[in-house]
């Protein structure tokens, strides 16, 4: 999905892009609407949708307290690095802590989606190349991307397919909005 806006006399391609949260330190809830609310002080990020809070099973090997995970949608003017560095800044200002690989985390934000652009580079991968593995990344994400088929379509199609048996729950008495 690219539109072209117009800012002076550049033009600027307008992204749909897809975040996965997550977040198991402290209060949870409140870790995921401060980085929603840090994202979206970015004029150039409009947050479009929220998945519900899932809360979910930690995947990996490290042995630590379930995660709150959301998805998101949004539109933005940004580049897809320059999503991932206000991505960091947001990760900074929650003073996100990364002592363990794959361990506890204040906050962390993935970019799963950018557009319909492919990117490997040393610090970005887009799509995210870990999301057809976690069950937690694909449905919070099918929530929130009904008006997009081709995405919607590429991740009903990696939930069917995911050998991902890890549980989710969505949570019922808690959200977050935009
Ligand atoms: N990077 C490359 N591609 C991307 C991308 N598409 N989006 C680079 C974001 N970052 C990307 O990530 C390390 C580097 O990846 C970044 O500097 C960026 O340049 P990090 O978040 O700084 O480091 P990390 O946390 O050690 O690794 P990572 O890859 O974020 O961890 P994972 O694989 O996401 O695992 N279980 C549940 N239930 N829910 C979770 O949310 N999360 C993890 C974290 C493990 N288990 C979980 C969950
Ligand atoms: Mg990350």
């Amino acid at each position: 999905m690219s539109k072209l806006k117009s800012l002076g006399d550049k033009k600027m391609a307008i992204r749909r892009a897809y975040l996965s949260i997550g977040t198991n330190i402290g209060d949870r809830l409140a870790n995921l609407q401060r980085a929603l609310n840090v994202l979206a002080q970015n004029h150039e990020i409009h947050l479009r949708r929220v998945s519900p809070i899932y809360q979910t099973e930690p995947v990996g090997p490290v042995v630590q307290r379930n995660f709150y995970n959301i998805g998101l949608a949004l539109d933005t003017t940004l580049t897809a690095l320059e999503l991932l560095d206000w991505c960091h800044v947001v990760e900074q200002s929650l003073h996100r802590r990364r002592l363990i690989h794959w361990g506890p985390r204040t906050i962390d934000l993935d970019i799963i989606f950018y557009g319909d652009q492919a990117y490997d580079l040393p610090r970005l991968t887009v799509p995210h190349p870990e999301a057809a593995n976690r069950r937690f990344v694909i449905q919070p994400l099918l929530d929130v991307s009904g008006d997009d088929q081709t995405i919607h379509q590429r991740l009903a199609e990696m939930l069917e397919q995911t050998t991902d048996t890890n549980w989710i729950d969505q949570l019922k008495n808690q959200g977050v909005t935009i």
